[in-house]
């Protein structure tokens, strides 16, 4: 598994923006739109490609680039925090077919932080997909993994030809528990951050990104 970390000035600035408390709905709502768009486009950068010959309208022949798989994409739509993340990838996949799991944790404070969350699933349609086809998997916030995990679980055995996380942030300790089970997972994120409160909540974090995002 790889985890390649976006952290180049355009995707912290806006992390910075939806980290900060200050910033409102809209605003929040349009930052996750714009990360999931330039998430995408480095996610492309990662896809297989061939090398190719077009012919110019000058009839002179040049060498070029062709993304097989732009066309070959699925996208799961973790609801609800998701949802303005996919918007923006779909701008880079704009032929991406898409599923979504309607997912929630069972929230509690506890004496420690918690390494393991309930997760209840209440829908989940996902279309079919070939061999062929690279499963992207969003969520903004990978915390304890608990969620992650469970919809790792039922999209590997779709069998897709490579499976992505595009997340914002993630936690050390979801990284590594999605390492050990999933070795062949890449994680795309704007941010590794350090700790996990006793809420099950990302520290620093951004708060509730779907609360953030829809009240
Ligand atoms: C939030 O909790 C996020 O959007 C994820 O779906 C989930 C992450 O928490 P965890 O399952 O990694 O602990 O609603």
């Amino acid at each position: 598994m790889a985890v390649f970390l976006l952290d180049k000035p355009l995707f912290l600035h806006i992390l910075t923006q939806l980290r900060d408390i200050k910033t409102d709905q809209i605003m929040f709502r349009k930052g996750m739109v714009r990360l999931g768009r330039l998430i995408g486009y480095e996610i492309a950068n990662h896809l297989d490609f061939d090398i190719v010959k077009v012919v110019t309208p000058l009839g002179v022949e040049a060498k070029g680039v062709v993304i097989k798989d732009l066309d070959n994409i699925m996208i799961v739509n973790v609801l609800r925090a998701a949802t303005p993340l996919v918007e923006g990838l779909l701008k880079a996949f704009p032929a991406a077919k898409q599923g979504v799991v309607a997912a929630s944790r069972r929230e509690m404070e506890s004496s420690s932080p918690p390494t393991e969350m309930e997760v209840e699933i209440t829908y989940m349609k996902i279309p079919k997909i070939s061999k062929n086809d690279i499963a992207i998997i969003a969520d903004p916030m990978i915390a304890t993994a608990s969620t992650m995990m469970r919809i790792l679980g039922m999209v590997s055995q779709l069998q897709p030809k490579r499976i992505i996380i595009a997340s914002v942030i993630a936690s050390e300790y979801g990284i590594t528990k999605i390492r050990n089970k999933y070795p062949d997972v890449d994680i795309f994120t704007v941010s590794i951050d350090p700790e996990i409160n006793n809420r099950g909540y990302i520290v620093p974090g951004l708060g509730d990104a779907g609360d953030r995002s829809f009240g």
